[in-house]
């Protein structure tokens, strides 16, 4: 387990009270097997200079606590929600049904059906209540997303998102040449 997964487990365990006082995004999670994956997003997060909370919360082991979670997060000013779940993976929609928060839901590998039944089960949102989601496994691309739609009122992410992009394109372009020789 790395240094970053290991500290979100003690903060979810309450070991840590290394939490942010204002989290603009809110991760949450079905369960604590869902971390490996979601720790992706924290780590995004943390490198745009993000603050988050993490938080398991289960739409059927513990739905009082997700009703709890989705009806308070926009009055805590929680701006983004990213839900990750496995399997009947309802908890992004469900969340989404309770919050005005852009909710971005990511399936979550972890039956035998490989991800396909987290995914559609995220996807397929009825109409009216809108889930945006990402790749199986993807967290990453969920706090990306994430800090793009805070990037609507806030021009220094728009330059960080513009830093991050440059990066990347020049990253390729060295693997790129390094082939070509
Ligand atoms: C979902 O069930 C969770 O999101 C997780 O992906 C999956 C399995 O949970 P555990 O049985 O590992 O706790 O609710």
């Amino acid at each position: 387990m790395g240094v970053l997964e290991r500290r979100l487990q003690c903060i979810l365990s309450g070991q840590s009270d290394q939490v942010h006082e204002t989290p603009r995004v809110g991760i949450i999670m079905g369960s604590d097997s869902d971390l490996p994956v979601m720790k992706d997003a924290a780590q995004i997060l943390d490198m745009f200079g993000v603050t988050y909370e993490v938080k398991i919360v289960s739409a059927h082991r513990t739905p009082e606590m997700m009703f709890s979670y989705a009806t308070s997060a926009h009055s805590r000013g929680v701006q983004v929600i990213i839900a990750g779940a496995g399997g009947a993976a309802h908890l992004p929609g469900m969340v989404a049904s309770l919050t005005p928060l852009p909710v971005i839901g990511v399936p979550v590998r972890a039956t035998r059906l490989d991800g396909v039944d987290s995914l559609l089960s995220i996807v397929q949102m009825p109409r009216g209540v809108p889930v945006a989601t990402v790749a199986i496994n993807n967290s990453t691309n969920a706090a990306l997303l994430a800090i793009r739609m805070l990037g609507i009122s806030d021009t220094d992410l728009v330059s960080r998102m513009r830093q991050y992009q440059e990066d990347m394109r020049e990253e390729n372009m060295v693997k790129g040449e390094k082939l070509e020789r």
